[in-house]
């Protein structure tokens, strides 16, 4: 399906005047209105090959219609979405689920849609068929050289598949830990996992970063190998200056302080990239920004204040992903809203006067410490986040016009009721 620019406008034509009304408002509240909208226009968040299809719980699958059938399929859709939002133009791909046949051709339609590739996802917490060695105790931890050495193999293929898509970097999440006392020694499995990482590492090119990804529980319930924020940058600090650790919001213990976190990485040069989702209780992988959105307001107040002590650019210096999966929402409509989601949160944090919140700090204010943050917290710029779609040429409304425009009736017409996307 592809949805045409004339259309795109005639549905802005329709509700232009009260978004200006609602613009002109809000402009009395933004200093330098030009550098934010700048900010947010480059601003661009990954999509995840695998947030295309309805996911599942461990009890079932609740599939929807219309869901992408190939890779193909996959980009197109992801094609739609910045099309409309203008913010979503780049892949994140999970290697097997979505191995390139022919990487140019793969390379020219994502071309075509205004997708670059983000960061290669690796699998070693499922065994593929035919597979020699199976993962069940572990992959780059394991015991055996054998099963480490096929977990690497597969992680130099991942690098490979990117390299011929113009990725630059690899996410490494290991499932890899235990369910019981006495399962493993603890430090042996650090050190197999660091020895496998090295080897993976040693084929990263070189202007290509690792991202090492953390989880603090799931599947293995008693320890995980890479399970906190300090077990990764131990990894990451050991294996050399290409190599970051990754933070998933859900990847957390309740309550887990992850703005501080953040912080602490970013001023360490070590923070790399980003996985987007909210959750209640664990690693719920909800629509961003659905239950907790003053903490996403808050992680990225820090984003903001660390990147720019650093000089880097917001854009481009860390990799922006979302990873986020369910079963009751058209995935589509879901990704709408966590963009959506995490550009309100953005432009929020980009709102907040940092000069102000220095001096109210420096004289123990706390009080006015949280005025500055809520004051920026509390201004509803979503118009704000609309201008910058309509001026790169994407839709006021997203999810409205994802339904207008009937998009999934559409999809499902094309491709039918009963697909089943690859992944989870
Ligand atoms: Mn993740």
């Amino acid at each position: 399906m592809n949805v045409e620019k004339y259309k795109i406008e005639e549905l802005n034509e329709v509700t232009i005047k009260v978004h200006q009304r609602k613009f002109t408002a809000l402009l009395d509240e933004i200093r330098d209105v030009d550098s934010v909208l700048k900010k947010l226009l480059d601003f661009n968040i990954a999509i995840p090959s695998w947030a295309l299809g309805t996911g599942r719980t461990r009890f079932a699958r609740f599939a929807g219609g219309g869901e992408p059938r190939s890779l193909e399929e996959k980009i197109e859709d992801i094609g739609l979405l910045h099309k409309l939002n203008q913010s979503s133009g780049a892949i994140s791909l999970h290697i097997p689920w979505d191995i390139p046949k022919s990487p140019n051709d793969i390379r020219s339609l994502a071309a075509m849609h205004g997708i670059r590739f983000d960061a290669m996802n690796s699998n070693t917490f499922q065994d593929q068929p035919g597979q020699k060695h199976s993962y069940k105790f572990g992959s780059m931890q394991h015991v055996q050289s054998e099963v480490r050495k096929q977990a690497v193999d597969h992680n130099i293929d991942v690098i490979n598949y990117g390299i011929e898509l113009g990725s630059k970097s690899i996410t490494v999440w290991l499932s890899d830990g235990s369910c019981f006392p006495g399962q493993l020694n603890f430090r042996r499995a650090f050190e197999n996992t660091l020895e496998s990482l090295s080897e993976v590492y040693k084929h990263l090119p070189s202007d290509w970063k690792m991202f090492v990804e953390y989880k603090a529980f799931e599947p293995n319930f008693y320890s995980t190998t890479v399970g906190d924020w300090g077990q990764s940058l131990l990894y990451a600090s050991k294996l050399g200056e290409k190599a970051y650790t990754l933070v998933d919001l859900g990847h957390h213990l309740p309550n887990a302080n992850i703005e501080q976190i953040v912080a602490l990485l970013l001023m360490e040069g070590k923070l790399g990239g980003f996985h987007f989702n909210d959750s209640k209780y664990g690693d719920d992988d909800l629509t961003v920004g659905s239950v907790k959105p003053y903490q996403l307001f808050l992680i990225f107040n820090e984003l903001i204040d660390g990147m720019d002590a650093r000089g880097m650019s917001h854009s481009t210096d860390l990799g922006w992903m979302i990873d986020a999966s369910h079963n009751v929402k058209d995935p589509l409509e879901d990704l709408i809203q966590s963009v959506e989601a995490i550009m309100i949160a953005y432009a929020q944090a980009l709102l907040v006067d940092r000069e102000q919140l220095r001096k109210a700090q420096e004289q123990n204010d706390t009080v006015m410490g949280q005025e500055i943050l809520q004051k920026a917290f509390r201004t509803d710029v979503r118009p704000l986040v609309a201008e910058a779609r309509l001026l790169s040429g994407g839709t006021l409304n997203p999810l409205q016009a994802f339904r207008t425009l009937k998009i999934r009736e559409n999809l499902i017409k094309e491709r039918g009721l009963k697909t089943i996307s690859t992944g989870l």
